[in-house]
C-alpha cells in the first residue's frame, strides 16, 4: 500500500490543513504527531527506506521504545503540507530504549522531524501511560485568541479553566478536566517539554503563554475538535472583555454542578470557587 493512501496519513494531512484554514499556522507555526498503530505500520513497511541513521532525541522517552511516529517536519509550513506531503512530513522510528530515532520516509528533500520532538514524544509517552495506550494524537497550534488571553488572565490552571468553561456551556463537557498553563519558557528543548508532559498527567490541554496551545486525543477528529473548542471559547472571552470588563451574567458553580449529573462528568470542586 502507499502510504499517502493509508486513512492515518489521509487524516494527518487533512487535520494540518483544518488547522492551517483556521488561522493557527502563519509560516511554520505548529506541529502535530501520531503514534502510528502496529497493523499500519505493517501495512507499509515495504515502502520504508533503509536509514541507518540513529539521531539522538535530546530526552529519553523508554515506554515509546520500537514505536512509529507521522510528525511534521521542523521549518515546514502547514500550509504546504496537503499540496506535498511527502516533503513536509516523516514517519520516524524510535530505538528500543527511546533515545534516537530515524527517519523511515518523508521529508525528501531533506529536514528533520518537529522542533518541538521532545514536548510531542514526552507528552506522547504521559499518555500513552494514563489513557492505556488510547491517546495517539498531540497537536500544537498558535491559537490566537488563547494567546491573547495569556496577556490579560492570571497564568493559573484554575482561571483559564474557569474562564474558559464559562463561555460555552458544552466546555465543561469537552473537557472537564480543564486545562493547564506553562508559563512563558524558550520553545524547542527538553525544559519546556518536561513541564508540557507533567501537565499532560491530569489535562488534555496544556497553554503555553504568549505562545499557543498543545492537544492530545485519542484520534484525529477528537484533538482537533478540543483545539477547536477550547480555542472558540478564548475567542468568545476576547469579545465579551473587549465589549466590556465585566460580564452581566455568566454560568454559575451550581449551573455547573447541576450539568455534571446530566452530562455524566466530573467536574473537579477546585475549579467552581466563589468569585
Ligand atoms: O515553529 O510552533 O513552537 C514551530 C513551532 C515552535
Ligand atoms: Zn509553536
Amino acid at each position: 500500500m502507499r502510504v499517502l493512501d493509508t486513512e492515518f496519513v489521509k487524516g494527518f494531512v487533512k487535520m494540518a490543513n483544518d488547522g492551517f484554514m483556521q488561522g493557527w499556522h502563519e509560516r511554520n507555526g505548529g506541529n502535530l504527531s501520531y503514534r502510528i498503530k502496529p497493523e499500519e505500520v505493517e501495512s507499509i513497511r515495504n515502502r520504508f527506506n533503509c536509514n541507518d541513521e540513529w539521531v539522538p532525541i535530546g530526552t529519553s522517552v523508554p515506554a515509546l521504545g520500537g514505536e512509529f511516529f507521522l510528525v511534521t517536519g521542523s521549518g515546514k509550513y502547514f500550509r504546504n503540507i496537503i499540496v506535498d506531503p511527502e516533503a513536509c512530513i516523516a514517519i520516524i522510528e524510535l530505538d528500543e530504549i527511546g533515545e534516537n530515532y530515524k527517519i523511515r520516509w518523508g521529508l525528501v528533500d531533506g529536514g528533520r522531524p518537529t522542533s518541538e520532538l521532545e514536548s510531542h514524544l514526552m507528552n506522547h509517552e504521559v499518555k500513552k501511560k494514563v489513557t492505556k495506550g488510547e491517546h495517539r494524537v498531540i497537536y500544537h497550534a498558535h491559537t490566537t485568541n488563547v494567546i491573547a488571553l495569556t496577556f490579560v488572565l492570571p497564568l493559573s490552571d484554575e482561571v483559564f479553566t474557569r474562564e474558559l468553561w464559562e463561555m460555552a456551556t458544552e466546555c465543561p463537557v469537552v473537557f472537564p478536566d480543564g486545562v493547564g498553563v506553562v508559563p512563558w519558557m524558550v520553545p524547542g528543548g527538553r525544559d519546556i517539554a518536561v513541564e508540557t508532559s507533567r501537565l499532560m498527567e491530569k489535562y488534555d490541554v496544556a497553554i503555553w503563554a504568549h505562545h499557543g496551545m498543545f492537544c492530545s486525543g485519542i484520534d484525529f477528529d477528537l484533538t482537533f475538535g478540543l483545539m477547536h473548542t477550547v480555542e472558540k471559547s478564548a475567542e468568545i472571552l476576547v469579545k465579551t472583555l473587549s465589549m466590556s470588563s465585566t460580564k452581566r451574567q455568566t454560568i454559575l458553580p451550581q449551573n455547573f454542578r447541576d450539568l455534571e449529573k446530566d452530562f455524566k462528568v466530573h467536574l473537579p470542586e477546585r475549579f467552581l470557587y466563589d468569585k
